[in-house]
């Protein structure tokens, strides 16, 4: 059987929730991206409280089921009281060793890095993978800095063996070049989000990052 976290090499499109953005709801969200074949959810949620969080996590949980990995935003109490498939932190957040201390050694934990050098050290320190940010500029995280550019992904790509997880500024346009450059998956949060159809949308970004991988024709 394939556990949670071998499914990570199977990742391609990566949806990240934004109950702000969302014009249906996340669990709407999730349904949708699940049905279309997303692989790997990540529950980012903001605005709510712990005890929302709690109640709509569980909830997320049981629509990715076996199809999808499920991972929680920065909240390691959370991700723990639905027992998620992991957690996403970052720089900032709590230290990938104590995250990695709490919740043991067959949870995914991923971290997002923004350059060669924290990648490299979030290799070492344990990560899943890394979160790569942001790559173009994007208006949906007000303090993401500019984009880093497709080229940082080869660097990064060259530097370590873990999977890259592309994030920021990625639309239907750009999307073949980052994966081009190195990526293995990619994360495009308004561009789905905001678009009045999640589960098309979603599909179009599978069907072009399949393609651009070659695993479909
Ligand atoms: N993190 P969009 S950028 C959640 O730079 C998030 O760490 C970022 O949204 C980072 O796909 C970002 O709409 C938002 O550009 C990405």
């Amino acid at each position: 059987m394939v556990t949670k976290k071998e499914m990570l090499k199977e990742i391609d499109f990566y949806l990240v929730t934004d109950s702000g953005l969302s014009k249906q709801g996340t669990l709407s969200d999730v349904r949708d991206a699940v049905a279309s074949g997303c692989r790997i959810v990540q529950y980012r949620e903001k605005n709510k409280s712990t005890k929302e969080m709690v109640a709509e996590a569980l909830q997320i949980k049981a629509i990715c089921g076996d199809e999808a990995l499920f991972l929680v935003n920065d909240r390691i109490d959370v991700a723990l009281a639905v027992d998620a498939d992991g957690v996403h932190i970052g720089q900032d957040d709590m230290p990938i060793d104590i995250a990695r201390a709490i919740l043991g050694a067959d949870k995914v934990i991923g971290l997002t890095v923004h350059n060669t050098s924290e990648a490299t050290e979030a290799e070492k320190s344990g990560a899943d993978y890394v979160g790569l940010s942001p790559i173009f500029d994007t208006a949906t995280k007000s303090d993401a800095g500019k984009g880093i550019g497709t080229a940082r992904i080869r660097d990064v790509k060259n530097a370590i063996n873990i999977p890259i997880v592309a994030i920021g500024g990625i639309n239907k346009e750009n999307c073949k070049s980052v994966i081009e450059n190195g990526a293995d998956a990619l994360v495009a949060i308004s561009a789905v989000l905001c678009s009045d159809d999640v589960r098309r949308e979603t599909r179009d970004f599978i069907t072009i990052v399949r393609k651009a991988f070659g695993r479909i024709s």
